[in-house]
């Protein structure tokens, strides 16, 4: 650092150098990515709230409310009005939240988690911070959890099931109805992980799409992710955690002397309320009507997407049960797509299972950017 400042305008005239660097979502260009452009009344509303910390709620008791209001719409949209939880800074915390409160709760020796094979990383930071081991479930034909893997996996040492409803690379939903039969059965914490199917799942079932129950309304789940800064617009970081009772959170809570809440379960300390306040605006401007407008939007470009990219002479990986697309060539690697795709501006990832070029129809993703991207593909010359 300087001794002496430099002025406004040069500060922001740098950051605008460094800002042109980046890649933007409103480009179109970015096709391998769950975020999204946050909306604009998101974006409003979180810039009204930048110095509220919900690390201290007792300070800022209209975020606190605001808080609680999204827990519980979060609630009524996941089959359970009166849930507890927390908006937090994404679905990684969110995980490992889930998985310290299902350690804390049984507080064994040599704790396990079961997770399928397709489950987001962050359940290796979780099992890796929390000390327990990670048991990966096989996945069946269609690429969800394999439930006689899960049986086979389960033991007197497991605390915690994961099942996924929106998986990270295929988008796939995995069988939580069996799984929390099993779950309940056994009296083994099940947590579900929706970060990215919650906040379309509901909505898509409500204009017509009839994806299989995975939220409260079964008896077994006992937490969901649920990130808002995914399909929910929320500017990042928003995430979201619940539990189906309060005591899921009193197992990980911690004394906070001199604070002015007397004890704390989420994992950091200082908090922003921002995260929240752009949740509830957002779920109060669009209602279930805008939401459903944008997840039933998304899937109809991925629809239109999918029947192109076959007919360009790709091969489909697995029909998209969400909004998210993964395919294949006979001759050309899923590294050489990737690169000529790049070489022609467009950001598309590669999944590790099966590996394929995935695609993800995000909200800011319009019709005019798919048959860009289709003309682009039309030209990749095979030999
Ligand atoms: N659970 C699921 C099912 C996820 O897909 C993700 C992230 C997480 C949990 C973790 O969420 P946070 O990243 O909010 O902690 N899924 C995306 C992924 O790994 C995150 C992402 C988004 C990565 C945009 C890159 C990117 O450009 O693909």
């Amino acid at each position: 650092m300087d001794e002496k400042g430099i002025s406004k305008d040069r500060v922001f005239k740098l950051l605008g150098d460094y800002k042109k660097k980046d890649m933007t979502h409103r480009s179109g260009k970015i096709l391998g990515s769950m975020c999204t452009c946050p909306h604009e009344v998101g974006v409003k509303a979180y810039s009204m709230f930048l110095e509220s910390n919900l690390g201290d709620p007792g300070l800022f008791q209209g975020t606190k409310a605001l808080e609680d209001e999204v827990i519980s719409m979060l609630g009524q949209l996941l089959g359970k009005r009166d849930i507890c939880g927390h908006i937090i800074t994404g679905g990684t915390e969110a995980n490992i939240m889930a998985m310290r409160a299902a350690r804390n709760l049984r507080r064994i020796k040599n704790p396990q988690i079961i997770v399928p094979r397709s489950a987001h990383f962050s359940f290796k930071k979780a099992a890796d911070l929390l000390c327990m081991d990670l048991k990966e479930a096989e996945l069946d034909e269609n690429f969800c959890m394999d439930i006689n893997s899960v049986m086979e996996l389960i033991s007197d040492n497991t605390v915690a099931v994961v099942g996924v409803a929106g998986t990270t690379e295929l988008g796939k939903i995995d069988p939580i109805e069996e799984l929390s039969e099993i779950c309940h059965d056994k009296n083994i914490f099940l947590h579900i992980d929706a970060a990215f199917g919650g906040f379309s799942i509901p909505f898509l079932n409500e204009i017509g799409y009839d994806f299989p129950n995975f939220d409260f309304s079964l008896p077994g789940v006992c937490s969901i992710t649920i990130d808002p800064h995914k399909m929910g617009l929320a500017p990042i970081p928003t995430g979201g955690i619940l539990f189906r009772e309060g005591n899921y959170l009193d197992a990980m809570s911690i004394e906070t002397p001199y604070l002015t809440e007397d004890r704390q379960s989420t994992i950091v300390g200082t908090r922003t309320g921002a995260s929240t306040a752009a949740t509830w605006a957002l779920m109060k401007y669009l209602g279930r009507e805008g939401y459903q407008k944008v997840a039933g939007r998304c899937m109809e470009l991925t629809y239109l997407l999918a029947q192109k990219i076959e007919e360009t002479g790709f091969h489909l990986i697995t029909e998209p049960q969400l909004n998210i697309i993964n395919f294949q060539d006979d001759e050309l690697s899923v590294w050489e797509i990737a690169d000529i795709l790049e070489d022609k501006g467009w950001a598309v990832s590669i999944s590790s299972y099966p590996q394929a070029v995935r695609i993800i129809i995000m909200p800011h993703i319009k019709r005019e950017h798919i048959e860009a991207f289709v003309q682009d593909l039309k030209s990749i010359n095979r030999n």
